[in-house]
């Protein structure tokens, strides 16, 4: 770590994951002098190239605009390099390494094929017309495309990258590299798209936190839930959350938070996802909407008394003093929806207390493990339904939830989520690289 910071020192988000990761492992790895040898630890923190480049596009007035654009490679040992695009204004190469890095340990817990990437740009889609989305991503294809393909590197969307994004970058991909493969995931049904895909960040962190609940003799019917964000995670959590029978009374945006009392219903879901697509990044309207509704500016939703909390926003939207209020208020669980929602300074309330939290590349997982799902059905020029693509994201997630009980169970009992899916995947990946020589 020392050497780390010695080198990186100004990429905090980075550092973050790296630290939580080391000292996770820590017992583990001293247990295994070949990956010390192999001085694994040193290789495996180091993304294995990133590609930084100029995005220049025409905003609606002719006016030429420039972006950056990035895609880090962080680890193919188990696979070609996967993971999502990020357009978001508060993109740094700190984020792209914080989010390539997770994203290694997650799609090993997955249990598919994939290796660990991720991209973006300091883009903001807010306020953009749909000409100048399509423009960016254009603009961002002709620089990546060299470096992508169905066998090396497959994107897919994440935070400002959803089903509108990924066609545009997917019809420009074909025609510069005049193929037509499964590059990336979350395309449209009608063109290689996997049905479940856009439900299933939110549909695997829901059925992930069914089984931290079973395990506690509990349910998750009839128990109150709030929701941080209101994009594709959001949308697929509340869905599923819902439809299970609790009852979801908060989801947020940049400007605050919505407190629905009365809890939402398939048409409230539904008006979420307009929210999203008007790509004004507020919430209020929705209490202008709905009047059980009430806007609360400038909140967070971890204030209100629930059951369970699902940030599912943005990395480190949950702090130290927002842990503090949910443990007052008896939360019995807490699962990242969103990559490292919470502090370290949260995580470690948490542990303290004993409460019932689960990292977000266990629990998030969903959504990649479908993307594995979809270039299985790419490769195969083949669909499966509804069912059997649902269907295998439960057994992912169960199996995920297995290798978390079994690497975090600690002496006393209590289950260290974080402990057991950090060392689940780096387990995985670090035996990988070992076999596979340097
Ligand atoms: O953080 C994530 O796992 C994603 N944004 C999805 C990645 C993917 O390749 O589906």
């Amino acid at each position: 770590m020392s050497r780390l910071r010695a080198k990186y020192g100004h990429e905090a988000e980075y550092l973050q994951a790296v630290q939580e990761v080391l000292e996770s492992v820590e017992e583990v790895y001293n247990r295994h002098p070949e990956f010390e040898e192999a001085n694994i630890i040193e290789n495996l923190v180091e993304p294995d190239r990133i590609f930084t480049f100029k995005v220049v596009w025409h905003d609606d007035k002719g006016k030429t605009q420039v972006n950056t654009g990035y895609r880090v490679q962080f680890n193919n040992a188990l696979g070609p390099y996967k993971g999502g695009v990020r357009f978001h204004p508060s993109v740094t190469l700190s984020t792209l390494k914080f989010l390539g890095f997770e994203q290694t340990f997650k799609n090993a817990l997955t249990t598919l094929p994939m290796g660990g990437a991720k991209g973006g740009a300091d883009f903001s889609p807010k306020g953009k017309s749909k000409g100048e989305v399509m423009r960016f991503c254009q603009a961002y294809i002709t620089e990546l495309w060299r470096h992508i393909g169905a066998e090396t590197d497959v994107p897919a969307g994440d935070i400002g990258v959803a089903g509108r994004e990924i066609g545009y970058m997917y019809g420009w991909y074909k025609k510069l590299a005049r193929e037509n493969t499964g590059v990336f995931t979350g395309k449209g049904l009608g063109w290689g798209g996997s049905l479940i895909r856009p439900e299933a960040t939110g549909f695997g962190a829901v059925y992930f936190v069914q089984h931290m609940l079973q395990l506690q003799k509990m349910d998750i019917k009839g128990k109150i839930v709030a929701i941080s964000g209101f994009g594709n995670v959001a949308w697929g959590a509340a869905l599923k959350a819902t439809e299970l029978g609790a009852k979801v009374v908060a989801i947020s945006g940049p400007d605050g938070y919505i407190y629905d009392e009365q809890g939402l219903d398939a048409e409230k879901i539904a008006y979420m996802v307009t929210l999203r697509d008007s790509c004004n990044d507020v919430v209020a309207p929705y209490a202008e909407k709905f009047t059980s509704a009430r806007f609360i500016a400038g909140k967070k939703p971890w204030e209100l008394k629930v059951d369970i909390a699902l940030p599912c926003a943005i990395q480190n939207e949950l702090n130290g003093d927002d842990a503090k209020m949910l443990i007052v208020n008896k939360t019995l669980c807490v699962a990242e929806v969103s990559n490292m929602g919470c502090t370290p300074e949260a995580v470690n309330e948490f542990t303290e207390h004993k409460l019932l939290f689960a990292p977000g590349k266990a629990a998030n997982a969903g959504g990649v493990s479908v993307s594995g799902l979809e270039m299985s059905q790419n490769a195969m020029k083949y669909s499966w339904t509804k069912e059997e693509v649902d269907g295998k994201l439960h057994q992912i997630m169960s199996n995920i939830h297995e290798a978390c009980l079994k690497f975090g169970r600690q002496p006393d009992g209590y289950i260290s989520y974080v402990k057991g899916a950090n060392i689940a995947g780096f387990m995985k990946v670090a035996q990988a690289m070992l076999e596979q020589g340097v």
